[in-house]
């Protein structure tokens, strides 16, 4: 390739203007919680969208042994994240999606909140994990294992 060719090449490469706002939204997850005294939740998560008003992709698997729900979600509507003490990094997610219930093979729609607090994620102040919907019997807790993490924006 001659320089001239380098010079065309490099003045053919459009640059978007960035968008207002626009951002790369990415949350990950594993661990377990008490539901109860003597039965844990567990989770493992995904979630991402790659630019602002872009689909929203990624699977959850949740397996509640107090409500004996196994439920994964793979049909995502929504991701939030925010900062919401402040300190420059996000720290707190809302997404909903649709999925089964494997336990009874009914249709769910769950809205899941996370807060990544600490690494890991039982380590005080720990992060905590939430699920309610159609379908989703409200349960939330504070880790006893795993992590959840917000990823940093691109
Ligand atoms: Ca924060
Ligand atoms: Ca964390």
């Amino acid at each position: 390739m001659g320089s001239d060719d380098v010079e065309q090449f490099v003045s053919g490469v459009i640059v978007a203007p960035p968008l207002e706002g626009a951002e790369e939204e990415k949350v990950t997850g594993g661990g377990f919680y008490r539901a109860s005294s003597t039965k844990a939740a567990t989770f493992g998560f995904n979630v991402q969208r790659k630019t602002a008003d872009g689909p929203v992709t990624g699977e959850l698997e949740y397996h509640n042994f107090l409500t004996d729900e196994d439920i994964h979600l793979s049909d995502f509507t929504s991701l939030t994240c925010a900062d919401t003490n402040s300190d420059g990094l996000k720290d707190k997610c809302n997404f909903s999606g649709m999925g089964i219930n494997k336990t009874t093979g009914m249709a769910v729609t769950c809205d899941v909140e996370v807060h990544d607090n600490n690494e890991p994620g039982n380590k005080p102040p720990r992060d905590s994990f939430s699920i309610t919907g159609a379908g989703c019997a409200p349960s939330s807790g504070e880790l006893d294992g795993g992590n959840i993490q917000i990823h940093k924006s691109s």
